[in-house]
């Protein structure tokens, strides 16, 4: 297929590119980090979106190579930023359950010298669903590393409050269908206040995604979120931009 064969080629070419989504604290909106989000642009000029291509990575069995990639560039990145930021990178069922995964994250930190601590990992939840629970094995390996560990995309499909009791994840990322609702709609804001009053109990960051309005920003103040990341504050960008970004807001 055209497509698998372009992806080949941009992986080896080193094609892919990673855009820079900050995420704020969401009472100061001070840049607390950026989540690392894959970008291709095919030589025809269409543009597939990544979970489309990581998809086809795994099947195709290259998900290693690309993944490897994406979190070398990601960690090499963070380590020009400043000190209090980190970096947020998506890390996909098959890459964790890859063999030698936790020695590999352990050696790229090494390599690009940021310090664990910087370096945050989103998984979701359907790291449990797909296999054994080896998973979450890894998980705490990387723990161990001292990196942060957080739960994306939450609520969107069978989201399972046992994968919060199971492990201590440092961060929650609400889905973003619940945040988009939460203003006209009773249940998605109630399902909002109990997320971010869960986070609290469990002391863990709650971060609220695709973030778009003003309104949808006081909601999620007033009920106590403690992270925000959308089209409000700011879109993905590449990490060219990032230390302008910083000076503007200087
Ligand atoms: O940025 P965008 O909305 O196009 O991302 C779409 C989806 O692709 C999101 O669910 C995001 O988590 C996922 N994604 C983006 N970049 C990566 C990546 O580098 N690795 C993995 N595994 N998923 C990614
Ligand atoms: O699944 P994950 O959270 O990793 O993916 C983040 C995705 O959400 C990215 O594809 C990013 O482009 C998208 N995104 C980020 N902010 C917003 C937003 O405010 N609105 C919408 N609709 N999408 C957003
Ligand atoms: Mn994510
Ligand atoms: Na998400």
């Amino acid at each position: 297929r055209a497509l698998l064969r372009d992806l080949r080629e941009a992986i080896a070419e080193k094609n892919i590119v990673l855009a820079y989504q900050p995420i704020v604290d969401a009472q100061t909106l001070a840049i607390r980090g950026f989540e690392a989000l894959a970008r291709w642009r095919r030589p025809n000029g269409g543009s597939v979106s990544p979970d489309r291509f990581i998809r086809l990575a795994e099947e195709a069995g290259l998900i290693e190579e690309l993944g490897d990639w994406i979190l070398g560039h990601a960690c090499a990145e963070a380590a020009t930023w400043p000190e209090m930021l980190k970096v947020a990178v998506n890390i996909s069922v098959g890459q964790l359950g890859g063999r030698g995964f936790i020695q590999r994250v352990a050696e790229t930190l090494r390599r690009t010298g940021l310090a664990p601590h910087r370096l945050e990992v989103e998984i979701t939840e359907s790291i449990f669903m797909d296999a054994d629970t080896s998973s979450f094995g890894v998980l705490e390996g990387l723990r161990d590393l001292g990196v942060g560990i957080a739960l994306d995309d939450f609520g969107r499909g069978f989201s399972s409050l046992g994968f919060l009791r199971g492990f201590a994840f440092s961060k929650i990322k609400m889905d973003m269908s619940f945040v988009r609702d939460m203003i006209h709609d009773r249940r998605s804001a109630a399902v909002v206040h109990a997320v971010v009053g869960l986070a609290a109990d469990l002391g863990v960051v709650v971060t609220a995604e695709g973030v778009e309005t003003l309104e949808q920003l006081d909601q999620l103040r007033r009920q106590g979120c403690t992270e925000i990341q959308g089209y409000l504050f700011s879109r993905a960008m590449p990490g060219e931009r990032i230390p302008h970004l910083l000076e503007e807001l200087r």
